[in-house]
């Protein structure tokens, strides 16, 4: 995988509950990126933590734990030029309240934790969280 050509992202699971999985899945390939790397996986609380690591000291980290760690979610690696900023700039910001129309956020979440998707924020994490996800025998680069 080329750095900055990839992206991680991850269905958070009350989108999966509600059936939003293709819906989020055709918005991601009509924004231009391809799939490379998915698999639909349910996160244990300690993988859930281990994911969250960086917001241990937030007040949201248990909780956030807890709802990422009820359900099944769908992990995928994305490919596309300018891929972790175009990403980003596609699911909205972090509270939906906040998030442009359009975008994948304003449209799919419920609140600023259930907020339907998440999206790696720099390169260096992209490639973390992937390897997090997959080994290097699940993804495959164009
Ligand atoms: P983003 O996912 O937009 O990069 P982060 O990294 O600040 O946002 O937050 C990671 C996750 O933590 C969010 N996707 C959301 O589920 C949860 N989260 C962020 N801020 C809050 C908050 N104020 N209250 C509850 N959950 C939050």
């Amino acid at each position: 995988m080329k750095h900055g050509e990839f992206t991680f992202t991850m269905i958070k699971p009350t989108a999966v509950k509600l059936g939003k999985v293709v819906p989020i899945l055709h918005e991601i390939d009509l924004a231009g990126f391809s799939v490379i790397a998915m698999k639909m996986t349910r996160l244990s609380r300690a993988q859930a933590e281990r994911f969250y690591l960086v917001h241990k000291d937030r007040p949201f980290y248990s909780e956030l734990v807890d709802f990422m760690s009820s359900g099944p979610v769908l992990a995928a690696v994305l490919q596309k030029e300018n891929a972790v900023e175009d990403f980003r700039n596609l699911i909205g910001n972090t509270n939906p309240e906040s998030a442009d129309l359009g975008t994948i956020r304003k449209k799919f979440a419920k609140s600023v934790q259930e907020n339907a998707i998440h999206g790696s924020d720099s390169d260096e994490n992209a490639l973390i969280e992937a390897n997090f996800f997959f080994s290097q025998f699940e993804i495959f680069p164009h």
